[in-house]
């Protein structure tokens, strides 16, 4: 008796010593005793690296031969690769903003690739994955492109630039304002640029030259990568551009320098906020035009910029994931590999893509390329990773980057107004293999409808091919119907033949997408 009641002394004393053990150990970084639920319960982390103009066939993970991309396949290895992943549309600013709300594009009109003086596009009043995030206590940050449109009209580039990221739900943002060929070519910073001379006051206009500046059509002994369409207005670097910009000479960022300046922020950004949860929102530049390799990557890849630059942005990645590593959050981060839009080779500049391209296939198997609604527009790699959480494989289920604002909702807890987002958690995770039935791609404001392993491409207007870019757009004058699981090359329009599955998925697409969807305007390229 004595004995036992010894040894349950003893146990009492045990466990209080294991208890007082527990809590010493949940201090947390700013030195507060932690409980331990809430040690357990801390909610994960979220990553979204998104990557510029990134084709299917681009990564070694995916099929490359000619590029190796040894650090994005260790996420594909170490995580879920998608093969059926879709973004929302064929180029920037539409699956960007697909993306963020979780809407299709095509329901907002002006959810076309944006000039830099460009107004929002989101409402503030909108629903955002950064809001949601920010509701259930989340840190949430974007590092690199936007391209999403900034102020309410005639945006005064020497104030604070608002609304923008900041009032859509990112606590902070370091951004580049539309793309890298377009002005302005200087970094905001929560609004502001960064680096401004208020004695060089900075003016962008889309429309009219300012006088006796310098333009690639007047001044071409000043350019060092020639243009071939588009791009022949202000000159930055060497590089001609799209749009015109007078002053700012000290706030102009330096191009080759760009991906190491954005990983070197998305870095500090981690050091300094992983104490609680935090949403990185990390939208590479990469390979999107003017490729300007850093010169420690220059000519590395043999395949000119356009493989250089794939190759920088895979070292950028896993230094980026060192850090989460280092910094101790890794394993409890999420995080999302993609590209908004597929691949392209010539888009307006000479820098040998096409003529060092060699066996190199940027679509893969695919058809078409960036601006295109064959699939290599829209298809892209996709990959989840989760350390400890996501068990390594391959998905074939059918999902769109749009889904994720539903997907995290479900992960964090969140309440979420629905949208065209679909909750596909367990999927995003590895734990079912139930995707989309359907979903309905835009490539430059024509639309078409993916269903199960059908792809439905109505008519539309215009030629086929683009000369300019090289690339099939998907228009044609005649319905296209694909069995992508037997033609992933798109090469047996069954349309004529399957009359019945043609009318079933043309049913499906219009009750989607309305009566209207031919309602257009067609791509310009100048
Ligand atoms: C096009 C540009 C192209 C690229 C694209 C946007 C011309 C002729 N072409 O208008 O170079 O900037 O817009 O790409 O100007 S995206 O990936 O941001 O959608
Ligand atoms: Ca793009």
């Amino acid at each position: 008796m004595l004995i036992q009641k010894r040894m349950m002394n003893f146990n009492f004393n045990y466990l209080l010593v294991i208890f007082l053990f527990l809590s010493i150990s949940c201090k947390n970084k700013n030195g507060e005793v932690e409980t331990n639920d809430m040690v357990t319960s801390k909610k994960p982390n979220i990553v979204i690296i998104y990557l510029d103009d990134l084709g299917y066939g681009d990564l070694s993970s995916y099929g490359a031969t000619e590029l190796i991309t040894p650090n994005i396949d260790a996420l594909s290895n170490g995580g879920l690769r998608f093969t059926d992943a879709y973004a929302s549309s064929a180029t920037c600013t539409p699956s960007r903003y697909a993306l963020l709300t979780g809407m299709y594009p095509w329901r907002n009109k002006n959810a076309k690739i944006l000039p830099g003086t460009a107004p929002l596009l989101i409402s503030t009043e909108q629903q955002t994955l950064p809001k949601l995030l920010k509701k259930e206590g989340y840190q949430t940050a974007i590092v690199g492109k936007w391209h999403l449109g900034l102020g309410t009209g005639v945006v005064n580039w020497n104030e604070r630039i608002s609304p923008g990221p900041n009032e859509v739900g990112f606590d902070e943002s370091y951004i580049l304002a539309a793309t890298q060929d377009r002005v302005p070519t200087v970094y905001i910073d929560n609004g502001h640029v960064v680096g401004l001379d208020p004695n060089d006051p900075i003016e962008v206009d889309y429309k009219n030259n300012f006088e006796g500046e310098p333009t690639a059509i007047e001044n071409p002994e000043m350019v060092k990568m020639k243009w071939h369409h588009g791009h022949n207005n202000s000159i930055v670097n060497g590089i001609p551009r799209i749009g015109y910009m007078k002053g700012g000479d000290t706030a102009k960022w330096s191009d080759v320098d760009m991906a190491d300046h954005f990983l070197e922020k998305a870095q500090t950004y981690i050091k300094e906020h992983k104490v609680e949860p935090f949403f990185l929102y990390y939208a590479m530049q990469q390979p999107h035009v003017p490729r300007t390799p850093h010169p420690r990557y220059a000519g590395k890849s043999g395949m000119g910029p356009r493989g250089d630059v794939i190759l920088e942005a895979d070292w950028c990645i896993g230094e980026f994931m060192k850090t989460l590593e280092t910094e101790g959050v890794l394993e409890n981060t999420l995080i999302i590999f993609s590209s908004d839009n597929g691949p392209v080779l010539n888009d307006g500049y000479y820098d040998d893509a096409i003529e060092k391209l060699g066996n190199h296939k940027p679509s893969g198997p695919l058809r078409g390329g960036k601006y295109s609604l064959y699939e290599a527009g829209t298809r892209m790699p996709f990959i989840t990773y989760w350390k400890g959480k996501i068990n390594p494989g391959v998905s074939n289920a059918l999902v769109c980057q749009m889904d994720l604002l539903a997907s995290v909702a479900k992960l964090v807890g969140a309440k979420e107004k629905p949208t065209d987002s679909q909750e596909l958690l367990s999927v995003l995770l590895g734990n079912s293999t139930k995707g989309r039935d359907e979903l309905v791609i835009e490539a430059t404001s024509r639309t078409a409808l993916r269903s199960e392993d059908w792809l439905m491409i109505p008519p539309y207007k215009g030629k086929d091919f683009e000369e300019k870019i090289g690339i099939q757009m998907g228009n044609s004058p005649e319905y296209k119907l694909y069995n992508l699981k037997n033609d992933i090359s798109q090469n047996n329009n069954l349309a004529k033949s399957n009359p019945e599955k043609l009318k079933e998925m043309l049913d499906k697409f219009i009750l989607i997408r309305g009566e209207n969807y031919q309602e257009i305007e067609q791509l310009k390229l100048r």
